[in-house]
């Protein structure tokens, strides 16, 4: 398989031991670390706090994303900046993605572009230009653990199809062992890690996070 980069959901993780997992994750040899933002108006449901982000940063040298699933990305860009992300991502349907990619890359920042499972490559193609970096959701942003949508398939197909493309693939939502399988090998960089991994939750069946890497790898 294609080398990936694999990217614990950190909404999925144990909240009362943020340290204990962290430093297990860093042990292990994971990637980098996705950060959920909700705020419960873009989505109906809250995730990580920046309080939550600021600590997380302390406790690794390893790159952290921002997933914005917010409303107004202008209001949440600031903490990003502040607390050291490394992977800023807006969802173009929050509007004006291109001043927000704009904005993240002169704050050196990677800039990424957030798109939701009914969201054509038509509609965002224009922005391709401004970004480091897509995240193509394979379920409807807002909570762990759901099924995928089917048709999100195609879109995929058609992107690791883009020749020259000049930024990478990130896949969130019921990435399964089977999922990063599969589109590693049609091209696809990164992978954000759920339940549906066997990183988190039941699946999990008490494995270490390094057996699960290794798996994963
Ligand atoms: C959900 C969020 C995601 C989830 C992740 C969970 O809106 O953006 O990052 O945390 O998708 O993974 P799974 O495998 O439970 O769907
Ligand atoms: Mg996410």
């Amino acid at each position: 398989m294609a080398k990936v980069v694999l990217c614990p959901s950190i909404m999925c993780a144990d909240f009362g031991s943020f340290f204990k997992e962290i430093a297990e994750m860093d042990a292990a040899g994971v990637d980098q670390y996705h950060m959920d933002i909700m705020d419960g108006e873009f989505v109906p449901n809250f995730a990580l706090s920046w309080a939550d982000f600021a600590a997380i940063r302390k406790m690794t040298n390893k790159p952290m994303d921002v997933h914005l699933m917010v409303k107004d990305p202008s209001v949440h860009l600031p903490y990003a900046f502040k607390y050291g992300a490394d992977i800023i991502y807006v969802h173009y349907e929050s509007g004006n993605a291109a001043n927000y990619l704009y904005e993240i890359k002169e704050n050196g920042k990677k800039a990424g572009l957030a798109v939701n499972p009914n969201t054509s490559i038509e509609e965002i193609q224009t922005l391709f230009p401004l970004i480091d970096t897509l995240l193509v959701m394979r379920v409807h942003p807002g909570f762990a653990g759901q099924v995928a949508i089917p048709e999100v398939e195609e879109k995929l197909e058609q992107l690791v199809n883009i020749p020259n493309r000049n930024f990478t693939i990130r896949i969130d939502g019921c990435v399964s062992p089977e999922i990063i399988a599969k589109w590693a090998d049609r091209g696809v960089e990164e992978f954000v890690c759920g339940t549906a991994s066997g990183m988190f939750g039941s699946k999990r069946a008490g494995r270490t996070y390094k057996e699960i890497v290794e798996s994963l790898k």
